[in-house]
């Protein structure tokens, strides 16, 4: 089932989310419709929170085609070391790219889908991804990274669009 992603700037994005105690099935199927929304929209990760759903919760998938489906279940950051600067886009901003600065390593703990612990160590993109999307659960757009004269020209061009709608 694919969902409908939360925009910028609605204030539901600042939630931060909960902590999963158990993966039962109910976080299977959301986990699922995550991935069908996330490969849909098309992007390469979605955090619960972009769905309204607040629990700590994220898909990736940084492939052509698919074929590295990332389930990161309460995530938590490790270790992280080196910069570096990303030209990053948002499902939840849509038609806007910035460059951010982010660690460039990152080693990762979570849950899979399964309820299993796992490591895994990410750089330049994925590590990027994992970031963004880690904020997400945080209530923290990568908007939020960006200078105040940059925030202001966003908030302004996002009041124009909608008034057009
Ligand atoms: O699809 C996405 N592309 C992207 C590009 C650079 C840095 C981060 C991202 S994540 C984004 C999907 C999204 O909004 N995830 O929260
Ligand atoms: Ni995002």
């Amino acid at each position: 089932m694919i969902l409908p992603i939360l925009h910028y700037p609605d204030s539901r994005l600042r939630t931060v989310a909960k902590a999963v105690d158990v993966v039962d099935d109910t976080v299977k199927t959301l986990v699922k419709n995550m991935f069908e929304t996330m490969y849909d929209a098309p992007g390469i990760g979605l955090a619960a929170t972009q769905i309204d759903h607040h629990q700590r919760i994220i898909v990736i998938d940084t492939s052509e085609d698919k074929s590295q489906p990332l389930c990161l279940i309460n995530p938590e950051i490790i270790e992280k070391d080196g910069e570096i600067d990303w030209e990053e886009g948002c499902l939840s901003v849509p038609d806007y790219y910035q460059c951010v600065k982010r660690a460039n390593h990152v080693k990762v703990r979570a849950l899979n889908e399964q309820g299993k612990e796992f490591e895994i160590e990410a750089d330049e993109l994925l590590g990027v991804c994992i970031q963004h999307e880690i904020d997400h659960l945080n209530g923290i757009l990568f908007v939020d990274h960006l200078s105040k004269l940059k925030q202001k020209r966003l908030l302004e061009k996002t009041k124009k669009s909608i008034k057009v709608l």
